[in-house]
């Protein structure tokens, strides 16, 4: 496979003015004619070309001419090649292809009987000859006839007849934003007037069946669409709005300009089957790809290297309207558990990459935590460094400047640069450098002085050999012996590998409160004493390290536990259970602060400390923690769960959300003491999934789910969505020594089918994650997920790479367990004929 390299761009030597698509849809035979005007790109200094390439991926040539002469061009696998004049001209094609067979679910596709598309990264050049790349933007009008009462496809309707629809989209946009929708589809529909008055109608279509759970992701989109408003000023520029619901999907979503599609997974909501995470997520992804409008849209990436530019920018976005929408801690702390469980494990590993990446050879493996998240807290940070109007006078010239532009991370930081002076030179070590910096602190307090002196440095990775020191923004409090304030949050600026910073005209030796909202991706070493942790988690006026004291009490515990075979500590765990009984706090923030680390997140703090993580005594702390946890809140546990019941009809907000996490934390205790009496008591008395599939989960997790396993899918066999869930439940809270047989056996399962990416990950990603499970000493789990995956490949390679990640932390374990993976990882790489997609991934991941 080919190379691509980041430094190697150059402009496309042509601008497309416009772009005529007509489809004839057929499962086997759609026909798909295009009629493309080319001109001349003044950005393009190069001479001009004798011959044009256009990408072009099994379709099936009909025809091709160039200003009404036929042409014969030269084709490959990858696209054609044909003789060009110079100036403008007109390219016409017809083309063939077939969707029903296209499983790769990349480009035009076939899911239930209904037609959709997929075209980020390059999907589009699977569905008519194109220059398919981000830089070169055009305005698309499309027809779509087909025996289908519903035809969609971006922009604004221009003709509905019967079996025919013309659309056109009047914002120039790249051809990974075009969307076809064709099916019999029911909508649900709604409008939206926005700042300036503007009409516009929205729809959320789904298969029929499913109309009774569209109102959820309405009011989410009119939420998002007012945010946008509210908060950055950002308007909504069509007349119309569509959302599609999909069950064969690869990613979550897709903001296509004016017709998302969505997996049915992240759009389709009641509570009768939905989760409260799940409401919350679809909440996000229906802001996120609403938010996509502008910061992706209106201002588009130059090249697939940029991929942060939009994404990052967009998850900062969204989670900022979580926070506005939800608890902003809540949201801050589930992010940031987030992304050291998988964002931290990528860095630490042979994945590492920059936020910007400078090379790749296949896309669709860099839709990574580190371009997302990573790339979320890189925003964040941003802003912490430049204050809050800063940030928002930068964005509203990088919307001004950059309207209709296909852009790169130089002029999002000029943007800054421009609008508040500063130099972002070293900041922009955050794009270009892998690793997760280590941030260790001393403090020493003198007379009314305290300095707190600061090293930084990131580990070398294959992809940043020779790290360089990063602009850290420190956010620093200090609290007073008496719990009182010293001094409130101020942001220190680190630029140096070690700096020291003095706060004087101090009453009394205060402990420092480090990191606060965590903020910096950073790992933080502060040799805080177990005491002056206990005054923070007591009085820290940051929700964040106050979560954070306790985390790092469990953790310590944990680790202890798991290295010397420590008993639970039983500081720890009065800790909690002071404040999970404490009323005075909300009931979410008292369930995170029970939380425990994962057993992911333990083996990558161990090995990050240099030891060799072992699974089986790694599950075994878990266990015993959970275990000595049921025992300190028997006598309150009952009572907390009590007091936390909701009675009222089901909301899915933050609210009842917080109480029924703190209910069932209690629950999780009591079935370890109970039998299972109260969980079984919780699932028959449930009227929403949430409570139901709790129950569920640990009546199986105490070996007592067989009966209601049986009941809920008699009750559900038909909901495939809910149907995911008992199909993940089962692997994730099998024993560890169960989990691939369990996985195993799901895959016999009638309903289990592989080329369905929700189905296959309600399993495998179950799997995966099941650390203890995954890594059993047996190596089944591996052997396991490389048959699966290298059944799938053929067939999806987008889906099983993404699986492949798995075997990433690898090298991390003992000698036996590389052993085994490493042969699986070698099996599934001497497989004929392997994907692009895995092929590059377990070529790095074997490094
Ligand atoms: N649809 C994916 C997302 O929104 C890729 N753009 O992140
Ligand atoms: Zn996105």
């Amino acid at each position: 496979p080919k190379t691509i390299f980041l430094s190697d761009y150059t402009p496309y030597p042509w601008t497309v003015d416009s772009v005529d698509l007509h489809f004839t849809l057929d499962p086997h035979a759609t026909r798909v004619r295009s009629v493309i005007r080319f001109a001349p790109n003044p950005a393009f200094t190069g001479e001009t070309p004798k011959t044009m390439f256009l990408h072009g991926e099994q379709i099936k040539l009909i025809s091709a001419q160039i200003d009404g002469a036929a042409l014969d061009p030269d084709l490959t696998g990858e696209g054609l090649t044909c003789a060009v004049l110079g100036g403008s001209f007109t390219w016409e094609s017809e083309v063939e292809i077939d969707p029903a067979n296209n499983t790769a679910l990349e480009g035009l596709y076939m899911s239930n009987g209904m037609y959709c598309t997929q075209c980020e990264a390059e999907g589009f050049r699977k569905i008519t000859f194109y220059p398919d790349r981000p830089d070169v933007m055009s305005v698309f009008t499309v027809t779509v006839e087909g025996p289908h009462p519903v035809l969609l496809s971006n922009g604004n309707p221009v003709v509905t007849e019967n079996h025919l629809a013309k659309w056109h989209d009047p914002w120039p946009k790249p051809a990974y934003l075009f969307a076809l929708v064709a099916g019999d589809l029911v909508a649900h529909s709604d409008s939206f007037t926005t700042m300036s008055g503007r009409h516009v109608d929205l729809n959320l279509y789904v298969r029929p069946g499913d109309e009774g759970k569209c109102a959820f992701g309405m009011q989410a989109l009119k939420a998002s669409m007012k945010w946008d408003e509210d908060v950055y000023g950002r308007e909504y520029d069509l007349d119309l709005f569509n959302i599609v619901a999909v069950d064969d999907f690869n990613m979550g979503a897709m903001e296509n300009k004016g017709l998302n599609i969505f997996n049915s997974s992240a759009v389709l909501a009641s509570p009768e089957t939905s989760t409260d995470l799940n409401f919350e997520r679809i909440e996000a992804i229906i802001a996120h790809e609403y938010f996509h409008n502008w910061t992706g849209n209106r201002i588009t990436c130059r090249d697939w290297f940029q991929l942060c530019l939009k994404e990052g920018l967009t998850v900062y976005r969204d989670s900022q309207f979580t926070s506005d929408m939800r608890s902003a801690p809540v949201k801050r702390i589930s992010d940031v558990i987030d992304l050291r469980g998988r964002q931290f494990a990528e860095d630490q590993g042979p994945l590492a990459h920059p936020v910007r990446p400078e090379s790749f050879q296949e896309i669709n493996n860099f839709y990574t935590a580190t371009v997302y998240e990573k790339g979320a807290e890189v925003i964040g940070m941003l802003k912490t460094l430049v204050g809050d109007e800063a940030y928002y006078k930068a964005l509203d010239l990088y919307f001004t400047r950059h309207d209709g532009d296909a852009a790169t991370i130089e002029d999002w930081l000029k943007v800054f640069e421009d609008s508040t002076g500063r130099d972002l030179a070293q900041f922009k070590r955050w794009y270009s450098q892998a690793g997760t910096p280590r941030l260790s602190v001393a403090h020493s307090f003198e007379l009314d002085t305290l300095t707190l002196t600061f090293t930084q440095q990131t580990p070398p990775s294959a992809a940043t050999p020779n790290p360089l020191p990063q602009v850290i923004p420190i956010a620093v409090g200090l609290i007073y012996p008496d719990g009182t304030e010293a001094l409130e949050t101020r942001v220190l600026e680190m630029t140096k590998a070690t700096q020291s910073f003095r706060f004087t005209g101090l009453e009394d030796e205060p402990v420092p409160s480090i990191l606060r909202g965590f903020s910096a991706p950073v790992v933080l070493t502060h040799d805080l004493s177990d005491a002056d942790r206990a005054h923070l988690l007591a009085h820290d006026t940051d929700p964040f390290n106050r979560w954070e004291q306790g985390r790092m009490l469990a953790r310590k515990s944990l680790l202890a536990m798991i290295t010397e075979g420590a008993d639970p500590d039983p500081a720890y765990l009065a800790g909690i259970h002071k404040v999970a009984s404490d009323t005075t706090l909300d009931p979410a923030t008292r369930a995170l602060m029970l939380d425990m680390p994962s057993e992911a997140e333990l083996a990558t703090v161990l090995h990050e400390a240099g030891t060799t993580p072992a699974p089986a005594a790694i599950y075994a702390a878990r266990e015993a923690m959970a275990e000595a946890r049921a025992d300190a809140f028997a006598d309150v546990a009952a009572d907390i769960y009590a007091a936390n019941t909701v009675n009222e009809a089901y909301q899915p907000n933050a609210d009842q959300a917080g109480r029924r996490v703190l209910g069932n934390a209690m629950l999780a205790m009591i079935t370890r003491r109970d039998d299972g009496a109260q969980a079984a008591a919780q699932y028959d008395s449930a009227d929403n999934m949430n409570q139901q599939l709790v129950a569920l989960a640990l009546l199986v997790g105490a070996g007592k789910g067989d009966e209601k396993l049986q009941a809920f899918e008699k009750q559900w066999q038909d909901d495939r969505l809910v149907m995911d869930k008992w199909f993940g439940l089962q692997v994730s809270k099998a024993k560890p020594e169960d989990a691939a047989a369990t996985a195993r056996r799901l895959t016999e399962h009638p309903a289990f089918t592989h080329t369905n990416p929700n189905r296959f990950r309600a399993v495998f990603g179950a799997l995966v994650m099941h650390h203890a499970g995954f890594h059993h000493v047996s190596g089944d789990a591996y052997t396991l997920l490389a048959d699966w995956l290298i059944t799938l490949d053929p067939l999806n390679p987008q889906t099983t790479a993404r699986m492949c990640s798995a075997f990433q932390t690898w090298k991390r374990y003992d000698s036996d367990r590389q052993a085994k993976m490493l042969a699986e990882i070698t099996r599934i790489l001497a497989t004929p004929n392997l994907s692009r997609d895995t092929t590059e991934m377990l070529t790095r991941i074997k490094g």
